[in-house]
């Protein structure tokens, strides 16, 4: 007795009916079906499960939320049993839209302007526990805006523990004006990784490029390195916490903690702030296999949730992206997803600069 043909995964769109279907080498077999690891509990109207010859199938119409999930089937025959299973996923309709043609959001970038003339470029902080995937989405735009993938901006192992920026670098991305600063991963020790207060300092613009921090001796104004009064071009303009779609279930509540610290002085500050949730590629396989379908991925939706919730942030403030990390060659998709989150957070930081070099030029 075994399967001649395996069950094969599906994706059902919300509504529409599908049918899991393997072929057997004989009909003198009983079987069972199962859903997430439990006896599935045939409902009338929605499940049909029977055989045709050597051919055992599983309907389910009219697809809801619930009837995602992995569905096994076990034959039986005498003593002997084996088992095959398949994952269904049902498409959510697209709750948020996405442009996927890149070069109309790549030249509206590159021609963008600040609404302030005196500040020379925005600048961005991108924060968040320790292999999130920070340096990584640095990476990221510097291969859409420069056109080659670009390798030296370090990523760790993500199987190191600790975290691998110690710097607060500057990378510039190609000829626009905007800046990313990449700070030390969050670790949850309290003398472990990024000092909230080193943060704090980075926000208000007292942390001069390439300042070397220290765990346990955040920057203050007896350091040399401080910078005692601050101009706009100095202080960051926008805040990006970022978190791993795999990571957020099992992310410590000391690691939360420090990011909702950082946020609330960033709020105080009236700095804007987004997340970027990464590596959802890692959460969900029709995401992985095609990325347009992000917005209808329910598990996608799950996890933005979760970073929500514990966060403490607004869905509309999160972005879903995908870094470049194997992939040798550019894609257009992944690109997209990159481009939509970082247009919004260059007009969130330009919106903050507006506001201040107003409050700036009042005080003069
Ligand atoms: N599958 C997948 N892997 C990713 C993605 N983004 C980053 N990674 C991987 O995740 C790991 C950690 O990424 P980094 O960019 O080094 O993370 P980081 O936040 O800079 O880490 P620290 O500097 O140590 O705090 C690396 O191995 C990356 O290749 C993604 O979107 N998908
Ligand atoms: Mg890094």
């Amino acid at each position: 007795m075994e399967f001649v043909t395996v069950l094969a995964d599906k994706q059902v769109k919300i509504g529409e009916d599908v049918t899991l279907r393997c072929e057997t080498n004989t009909d003198k077999l009983t079987a069972t079906w199962e859903k997430k690891g439990q006896k599935l509990c045939c409902v009338e109207g929605k499940h049909k499960t029977g055989k045709i010859g050597t051919t055992f199938f599983l309907e389910i119409k009219n697809a809801e939320i619930g009837d995602e999930g992995n569905y096994t089937l076990t034959i039986k025959s005498n003593s002997e049993s084996t088992s095959c299973s398949a994952m269904v996923t049902v498409e959510l309709k697209e709750w948020r839209t996405v442009q996927w043609k890149q070069h109309p959001m790549i030249s509206a970038l590159k021609g963008f302007k600040i609404s302030s003339v005196d500040v020379r470029e925005l600048r961005f902080l991108l924060h968040g526990p320790v292999g999130a995937g920070k340096s990584s989405i640095i990476n990221s735009i510097k291969t859409i805006f420069e056109g080659h993938q670009y390798i030296n901006c370090l990523t760790a192992s993500a199987l190191t523990g600790e975290s691998f920026t110690t710097k607060f670098e500057k990378f510039n991305v190609g000829n626009v004006p905007f800046t990313f600063y990449d700070v030390m991963g969050l670790e949850e020790e309290e003398h472990k990784g990024m000092h909230p207060d080193d943060i704090k300092s980075v926000l208000k613009g007292h942390v001069p490029n390439n300042y070397t921090f220290k765990a346990r001796a955040p920057i203050d104004e007896d350091n040399r390195h401080y910078i005692l009064n601050p101009t706009l071009n100095d202080k960051i303009h926008c805040l990006v916490s970022v978190i791993a779609a795999d990571k957020v279930t099992l992310m410590k509540d000391e690691v939360i903690q420090k990011m909702r610290t950082i946020r609330a002085a960033a709020s105080k500050l009236g700095i804007p702030q987004v997340v970027f949730m990464t590596r959802v590629d890692e959460v969900c396989l029709m995401t992985q296999q095609d990325m347009t379908k992000i917005y209808k991925s329910k598990k996608i939706k799950e996890k933005m949730t979760e970073c929500s919730n514990r966060l403490g942030v607004t869905m509309n403030c999160i972005f879903p992206v995908k870094n470049y990390h194997e992939e040798t060659k550019p894609s257009e998709k992944l690109n997209c997803l990159m481009l939509e989150a970082f247009t919004q957070i260059v007009h969130s930081a330009d919106d903050f600069v507006q506001k201040n070099s107003h409050k700036e030029k009042n005080v003069e």
